[in-house]
């Protein structure tokens, strides 16, 4: 239907009746570089048919932020894949649930009660700062040993998400935290690939093992989300509050009180455990992958981890812990911070969109039912808005004399926007910025001798992460005597 020369409609790759465009797409790059490079043949806005379905891939700014902010609730649809409806018992999540009320209901439940937990009273930032005195402890007690650091990094992060949501947090080997991890790393490999197996044959290998994969650790998943769910159950008291379950069964309860139907507004016992699951899952993988960047950038640019140092010591010194209050006063940090939520975006293609009537992109038409990609890399790395964008240089967020500036490039949407933009921004902001500077604080971080440089490139999957490397923390010199 696509033809290059006919007006108004999008330049597409070439495309042949059932593999759709997959000769054109054989390629070893990465996903989102590879659809970075096609910009060079077909401009910044094109079509190509994944399988059956079209698939426009955005990469420039203005035309991402037509679709998430200007006709956000146009584009606010997500597809159905096979992999997203083994996760999410099809769709009875918030992320990969298609646009409904059920979807919009989940979404301002969860908002109400993160807001509740969060930047009013300072619960969150307790929770934060427990988790960052283990850490720093385990780090104190592994140090100038080469170490990888993930394990503990995640047990910080998935402490404060457990705290959260369930109330609850894991010790140190922890055998339910161990299989947390396992497969969880089983789901981020291989949930969400489905919609790009279509078009990358040399994802095509294994899609069986894949799937066969990706159910088994569904299913151990959702024997701890079950678990903690009944609990929770029995537990329950309408008198206490004490976390994100709690909170979304006091409003299940209430409607059932009310006689409120629970199945039209998707109250259902499915719809409460693949909500939490998201929260869960996002609250893990995603600042956890930006921890283990900012650490790899930080060994990379030995300059920059002194700079923030510098100004942890000037404004914080050695006497006092940092605080959330400290965060406007730690410019270079916060630029160090989203300088690495730019040059590694966490989720590079975002989610895929849906169009949910025909409408248009720029001077396009565009079919009800079209998916859409916004390639984030591309804004990202975009050479017309950013200088080198593959240079790491936290600088370019601040102005000359060292403040923070609003926005450098309007070509920066780490956490997305709209109407689908992230829940979880503000949290997984204090938690960066917590964690860093607690960390830095006292170590320095740097190649274990012998050890190569952590791999930049990243791996994929539904969050781009680093490849695993090893750290040496060494404890600063004026915390040795402490
Ligand atoms: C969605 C980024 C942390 C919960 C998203 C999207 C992005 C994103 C790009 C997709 C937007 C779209 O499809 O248009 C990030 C980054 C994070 C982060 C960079 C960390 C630095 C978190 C955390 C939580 C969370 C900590 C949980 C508390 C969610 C949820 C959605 C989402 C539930 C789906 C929203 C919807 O589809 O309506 N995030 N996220 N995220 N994020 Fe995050
Ligand atoms: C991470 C693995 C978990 O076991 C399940 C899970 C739930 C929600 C997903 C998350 C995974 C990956 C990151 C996602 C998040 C919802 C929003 C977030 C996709 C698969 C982002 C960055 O968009």
């Amino acid at each position: 239907p696509c033809k290059p020369w006919m007006e108004n409609s999008l330049p597409s790759l070439p495309s042949f009746p059932v593999i759709g465009s997959l000769l054109s797409l054989w390629t070893h790059h990465l996903p989102h570089i590879h659809f970075q490079e096609l910009q060079k043949t077909y401009g910044p806005i094109y079509s190509l048919m994944m399988g059956s379905h079209s698939v426009i891939i955005v990469n420039d700014h203005r035309h991402a932020k037509e679709v998430l902010l200007k006709k956000g609730k146009t584009f606010a649809g997500r597809p159905r894949t096979v992999t997203t409806d083994i996760l999410t018992r099809d769709g009875k999540d918030i992320a990969f649930a298609d646009y409904s009320a059920t979807w919009k209901f989940h979404r301002k439940m969860v908002h109400a009660a993160l807001c509740m937990f969060g930047e009013g009273s300072s619960s969150i930032e307790k929770i934060i700062c427990r988790e960052a005195i283990s850490m720093c402890k385990t780090l104190e007690d592994l140090q100038s040993t080469a170490v990888d650091l993930a394990p503990e990094l995640t047990r910080a992060v998935t402490n404060v998400v457990c705290s959260l949501c369930f109330s609850s947090s894991y010790e140190r080997g922890d055998p339910e935290f161990e299989a947390m991890l396992k497969y969880s790393q089983g789901i981020v490999d291989t949930v969400a690939k489905d919609s790009l197996v279509d078009i990358f044959p040399w994802l095509q290998i294994f899609p069986n093992e894949d799937l066969r994969i990706l159910k088994q650790c569904v299913a151990v998943r959702d024997d701890l989300l079950q678990k903690k769910y009944d609990e929770h159950k029995a537990q329950y008291s309408k008198d206490v509050q004490r976390d994100l379950l709690d909170a979304l069964l006091r409003t299940k309860r209430s409607l059932e009180n009310n006689n409120t139907m629970t199945q039209d507004v998707g109250l259902t016992d499915d719809h409460m455990l693949m909500t939490v699951g998201d929260i869960f899952g996002a609250g893990v993988e995603t600042t956890t992958t930006v921890l283990k960047w900012s650490i790899a950038y930080l060994i990379h640019n030995p300059q920059v981890q002194k700079k923030i140092q510098d100004e942890l010591d000037s404004k914080i010194g050695m006497e006092r812990h940092p605080q959330l209050r400290d965060r406007g006063n730690l410019p270079y940090l916060e630029a160090t911070i989203r300088e690495v939520l730019r040059i590694r975006p966490v989720s590079p293609l975002l989610i895929p969109h849906v169009a949910l009537t025909n409408t248009s992109i720029g001077k396009y038409m565009v079919q009800k039912g079209t998916r859409v990609i916004i390639n984030l890399w591309s804004l990202h790395h975009d050479e017309k808005e950013w200088k080198n964008p593959e240079k790491f240089d936290p600088e370019r967020f601040l102005d000359e004399e060292g403040n923070s500036v609003g926005s450098p490039s309007a070509s920066y949407l780490p956490f997305g926007a709209g109407i689908r933009v992230c829940l979880g921004e503000a949290l997984a902001k204090m938690e960066l910025f917590l964690f860093l500077s607690w960390i830095l604080q006292r170590f320095t971080l740097e190649v274990p001798p012998g050890e190569p440089l952590p791999d930049l490139q990243g791996r994929f999957g539904v969050v781009l992460q680093p490849q695993k490397y090893k750290v040496n923390a060494r404890l600063r010199a004026g915390w040795v005597q402490k």
